[in-house]
């Protein structure tokens, strides 16, 4: 193996094992773990984990310390218990205990949508903020244990939100403000929130994204909600329903500072976030306490390596579960300074990430491979016309990324200082589970290499038989780690059916990976039925349901395809119903169709009308037919011969889709 320096040529992108970087003596000196530290730990949490997570409970604050540390079982019922006899609150832990040592440091730096804007926020005032908001919530009714739907654009406002929910032990809903009045209502529903806290209106790109009117559009369907709290963002004139909207300014005008945090128990819910899956609605992943606060603390300090005093960024929404992790709840668990951007990576122009870069002298970067893409395609001029010589660490997550990005993130944005992190997790796993750490390990461009601390890693065969050594096969955890989803809100069953009952004992991930022979984990992407567009994971399922919601359309079939630029795209499969004719017109208005009713985020790509599907005598779609005409992979279909009409096939692979 060998290290490189050069730049970026032929044949550095070529995607091989014995590419590597190695890692910075100078910044393995400074580092929480270097290559001995890791190995130990590592040894220590398989060995131990009693005690090796009896040991890390105490980076965050507790009311009463735990005693009983690990109680888990992936099989039967399937219990996940951490903690169990300790009581804390996140939010305390967040922000109280940091008063007294860091209360004047800035805990948030909101950075807006306009390149003027910018607001910094300490600990002091975060805190004031948040018991302010808490009992403004009391007010309105809101107790231990209910439900708190947050459906708002990335302002400070959000996490103080969460937050607020936290000190009380209400549970949050964070729904991305991307997301359609239809499904909003579909989430406030399935969790029975009480209030919903969204804003007058969101700002993206020198847009304005009409929150409050899709908020009202969605709560018309949700007769649980007997308040809906509304930050003011842009000061747009919205309509207030008298008795039912609160103005969140005016009401925290009028509400105390003082706000004792309650005392939670570590299994008592944090959050719900819903994810969607192969079938059926979006899941809510639910989230406990004392776990949680010690997974995202953990991962936070010791994966980017963060030290005291630097400025770290994070450009995910909080409506994400990277958003929850690595701009709230792990940074502000370990006393960062933690930004908050509120736009997007090319507006006003693709040099706006480093610009905010130099202007808030971040150290540490943290984004999506999708944003990587789209900018490199952009060229380097927006990159090298800033500094960026604040930056050490930088930062992966969301999909798979692609050698060529990689050493682009590598030698263009990071001029090979900065060790990049390639973090590979789970809104299911609560926080990063694979990935390097920046001082002691080796990189190679396209891996997120080795597993964390207390992370066992598993690949095993479609019959369930565990692989040693360099294999591929569909990624499994064989035990619990503390950060780990305890439930889906609601239906344990489906639980433990999703992820217990395909390879029994194992925690299944749903994604394919491969090990090499350093024992590097290659994620290759999902095995099933999620399509992960620029990021964002989406089911195919839930695009089929709202294309099939259309009057015109008879049936649809949705799978993924590769995109340059998003990773992958959105590919349907539609059958009218019968005397309809297919248009170009009819065409836009599915597409228009799916962004209303679940999001911009859901836009098809490509739309094909199918005048049949493929399907097998039981009638089962067969998605791996359609997987490949989309790819243009139409030579080697497989086996058609369970079809209940081959001839269907054909038809389709001749009128594919362009692209
Ligand atoms: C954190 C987050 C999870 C799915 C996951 C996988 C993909 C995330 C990745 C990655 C390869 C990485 N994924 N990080 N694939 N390398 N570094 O993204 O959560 O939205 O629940 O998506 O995203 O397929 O299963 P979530």
């Amino acid at each position: 193996m060998r290290g490189r320096s050069e730049p970026p040529g032929q044949e550095e992108t070529d995607m091989t094992d014995q590419h590597v970087i190695e890692v910075r003596p100078e910044i393995a000196a400074r580092a929480h773990a270097d290559a001995a530290r890791y190995g130990a730990m590592y040894e220590a949490a398989k060995r131990d984990p009693q005690a090796f997570w009896a040991e890390q409970a105490r980076r965050i604050s507790w009311m009463r310390p735990p005693t009983r540390i690990k109680n888990t079982d992936f099989t039967g019922d399937v219990t996940i218990r951490w903690y169990e006899d300790g009581t804390l609150n996140a939010a305390a832990t967040c922000l109280d205990r940091h008063l007294a040592e860091r209360g004047d440091q800035v805990a948030i730096i909101w950075e807006g949508d306009d390149p003027g804007t910018s607001r910094r926020v300490t600990y002091r005032e975060l805190h004031a903020e948040v018991c302010r908001t808490a009992n403004v919530l009391k007010s309105l009714g809101v107790k231990r244990g209910d439900r708190v739907t947050i459906y708002l654009p990335m302002v400070v406002e959000a996490a103080v939100a969460m937050l607020a929910c936290a000190r009380i032990g209400a549970i949050h809903s964070v729904v991305f403000g991307g997301f359609s009045p239809d499904s909003l209502a579909g989430r406030i529903q399935d969790c029975g929130s009480t209030v919903l806290i969204t804003a007058d209106e969101g700002r993206r790109g020198g847009k304005r994204v009409p929150l409050k009117t899709n908020a009202d559009a969605a709560v018309a369907a949700c007769p649980t909600i007997r308040h809906v709290l509304v930050a003011r963002v842009t000061g747009g004139d919205v309509p207030m329903q008298a008795g039912r909207d609160v103005a969140w300014p005016e009401a925290m005008a009028a509400a105390s500072p003082d706000c004792p945090a309650e005392e939670m128990g570590a299994e008592d819910p944090l959050f719900i976030l819903y994810t969607s899956g192969s079938t059926g609605k979006p899941k809510g992943a639910l989230h406990t306490t004392g776990g949680y606060m010690v997974w995202a603390s953990f991962t936070h300090q010791y994966v980017f390596d963060y030290q005291p005093g630097e400025i770290y960024w994070c450009t995910a929404d909080v409506g994400w579960v990277t958003g929850h992790t690595y701009i709230v709840y792990g940074p502000l668990a370990n006393g960062a300074t933690t930004i908050m951007f509120e736009g997007v990576p090319n507006y006003p122009d693709a040099g706006r990430f480093w610009q905010v870069v130099d202007k808030h002298a971040v150290n540490i970067f943290y984004t999506a491979p999708t944003a990587i893409r789209a900018l490199m395609r952009e060229g380097d001029a927006h990159v090298t016309k800033h500094s960026r010589k604040s930056l050490r660490i930088l930062g992966s997550v969301g999909e798979p990324i692609n050698p060529e990005a990689w050493l682009w993130y590598h030698h263009v944005v990071g001029e090979q200082r900065c060790p990049i992190v390639d973090t590979w997790w789970q809104t299911e796993t609560g926080g990063i589970l694979i990935s390097p750490l920046p001082g002691a390990t080796r990189l190679k461009p396209g891996s997120a290499t080795l597993p964390l601390p207390g992370v066992m890693p598993l690949l095993v065969d479609a019959d369930g038989k565990t692989l040693e050594g360099a294999a591929e096969g569909n990624l499994c955890i064989a035990d619990s780690w503390p950060g780990q989803m305890r439930t889906v809100f609601g239906d344990h069953e489906r639980f433990r059916q999703t992820y217990f009952s395909t390879y029994p004992g194992l925690y299944f991930t749903g994604d394919g990976a491969r090990r090499d022979a350093d024992g590097y984990y290659w994620i290759t992407g999902r095995v099933d039925d999620v399509i992960n567009v620029s990021g964002h994971r989406m089911g195919t399922a839930e695009v089929e349901s709202a294309l099939a919601s259309h009057p015109k359309v008879a049936e649809a079939a949705v799978v993924g395809f590769p995109h340059d630029v998003k990773g992958q795209g959105i590919y349907a499969y539609v059958t009218l119903k019968e005397g309809i004719e297919p248009t170009e017109a009819l065409r836009k208005e599915l597409v228009a169709w799916v962004r209303r009713e679940i999001g911009p985020i859901a836009s098809p790509d490509a739309i094909q009308w199918a005048p049949a599907l493929p399907k097998t005598r039981s009638g089962k779609i067969m998605r791996r037919i359609l997987r490949k005409i989309a790819a243009n992979e139409t030579e080697g279909l497989g086996d058609t011969s369970t079809l209940a009409d081959p001839a269907v096939v054909e038809q389709l692979v001749e009128n594919r889709a362009g692209g």
